[in-house]
């Protein structure tokens, strides 16, 4: 088989480089380790940078977003019992969605199939070759027979454990990384959000984070100590922890219920560096992760295949200054998030380290910023998401 892009990794960033690659006359295909019903049953990122609205439009995959998602006008932010809330709309005169990886990554998939676009799942042993030449290939097996596709370029959007990373040789590879003493433990549940926006409480418990999906659909999250076992964490030691760290008068209006999803997850920064190889391009998780603090993990996978995207229509046309420089414009704006992302959660996370001295500036760069404009414009358009 032979295609010009070979993209390994059917998850949001994968998905929807080849819709906008089909969409202008760009052949390509997607390889897939997992089943769709594998990858759809993830549950991941809730909120959508505008920028990242405006490319799923220009995917033509913004209908069901903008018929059931939620434009929200800003997010609270609570401590000491105390809350306040950063109108990004007002400070910065744009919004923010609401609107489920899950269901991005839904409408991606039912796009592409309106296409005809080539998902090839469960392809197994996904190996790049070549990248260093001007004739690269994957190989691949399904079904127990190797296949080969010869292609122009590779994108790499497997994700952060996936293949495409270790084929940069590691003279060359660059990797920054923190890693955080903490995860986040989430829940689903059928249940009212506890606020029309989404809450982030600091407490000296613990952070915690009121989140939604629609109407009766809630997200939330708690900081725990990333030992804690899973089964350590009934429904309703999950309520009871929550109602401590929401400001009174949230916790008293709080409708609990069942779980329908419960999982634990570590936090890291990490970038990899240069986001290119031959004709190989990273995109998405495969070369950056952000602690989820920001809600930037998925929108960082967007920005990147907007460059990755602009860079391959003009290669097409005759033109590679995109190509060329799209590892340096992916990182500079994906050092913003993680700058943001690791400030976010730095603000609003207490650590078993932490000195007393650090809990007294914490307080007081959250008093700051419930008093300071131009605090909270700074926050506001960093949370809105960054030019690209
Ligand atoms: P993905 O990991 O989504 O997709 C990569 C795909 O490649 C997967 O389908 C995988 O099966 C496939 N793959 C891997 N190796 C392969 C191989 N060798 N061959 C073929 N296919 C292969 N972000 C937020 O903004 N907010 C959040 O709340 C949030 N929560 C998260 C919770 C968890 C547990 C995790 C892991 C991530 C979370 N993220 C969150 C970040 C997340 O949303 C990612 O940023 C987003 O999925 C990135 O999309 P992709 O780059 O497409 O990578
Ligand atoms: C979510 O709804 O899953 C979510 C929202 C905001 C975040 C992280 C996760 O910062």
């Amino acid at each position: 088989m032979r295609t010009q892009v070979c993209i390994i990794g059917g998850g949001p960033s994968g998905l929807l480089l080849s819709q906008l690659l089909h969409l202008n006359g760009i052949d390509t295909v997607v390889l897939e380790q997992r089943s769709r019903d594998y990858v759809l049953s993830r549950i991941r990122a809730g909120v959508l940078e505008w920028g990242s609205v405006e490319v799923l439009r220009d995917a033509k995959v913004g209908a069901r977003m903008d018929a059931e998602g939620f434009a929200h006008d800003g997010v609270y932010l609570s401590a000491q019992n105390q809350e306040f809330h950063i109108d990004f709309k007002e400070l910065t005169g744009k919004q923010v969605m609401i609107y489920g990886q899950t269901e991005v990554t839904a409408d991606l998939y039912e796009a592409r199939e309106k296409l005809d676009g080539v998902v090839i799942h469960d392809a197994q042993g996904v190996t790049p070759n070549d990248l260093e030449t001007d004739a690269p290939y994957v190989t691949y097996i399904k079904d127990g027979t190797e296949q080969r596709i010869d292609c122009d370029f590779v994108a790499g959007c497997d994700g952060f454990h996936g293949v495409s990373r270790g084929c940069i040789p590691t003279n060359v590879l660059k990797e920054f990384e923190r890693v955080y003493p903490f995860g986040w433990l989430g829940i689903l549940s059928q249940t009212p959000p506890a606020r029309d926006e989404l809450i982030y409480a600091q407490h000296e418990r613990g952070f915690a984070l009121c989140s939604m999906r629609n109407a009766n659909l809630s997200r939330y999250y708690l900081q725990t100590p990333l030992d804690d076992p899973l089964e350590k964490w009934t429904d309703q030691k999950f309520w009871d922890e929550l109602r401590k760290r929401v400001p009174d008068e949230v916790a008293d209006t709080i409708v609990t219920g069942p779980s329908i999803e419960k999982s634990l997850a570590p936090l890291r920064s990490f970038v990899a560096e240069p986001m290119r190889w031959g004709r190989l391009f990273l995109v998405g998780d495969a070369a950056h992760i952000v602690p989820p603090t920001g809600a930037k993990g998925l929108n960082l996978a967007v920005s990147d295949v907007h460059y990755l995207y602009q860079g391959l229509l003009q290669h097409y046309g005759g033109d590679d200054d995109g190509l060329e420089l799209y590892s340096e414009r992916a990182l500079a704006r994906v050092w913003k998030s993680e700058r943001f992302s690791w400030s976010m959660t730095t603000l609003l996370h207490r650590t078993p380290d932490q000195s007393p001295f650090d809990k007294r500036i914490q307080e007081s760069e959250l008093a700051y910023l419930a008093s300071s404009r131009a605090a909270q414009t700074a926050l506001a358009e960093n949370y809105i998401g960054l030019p690209f």
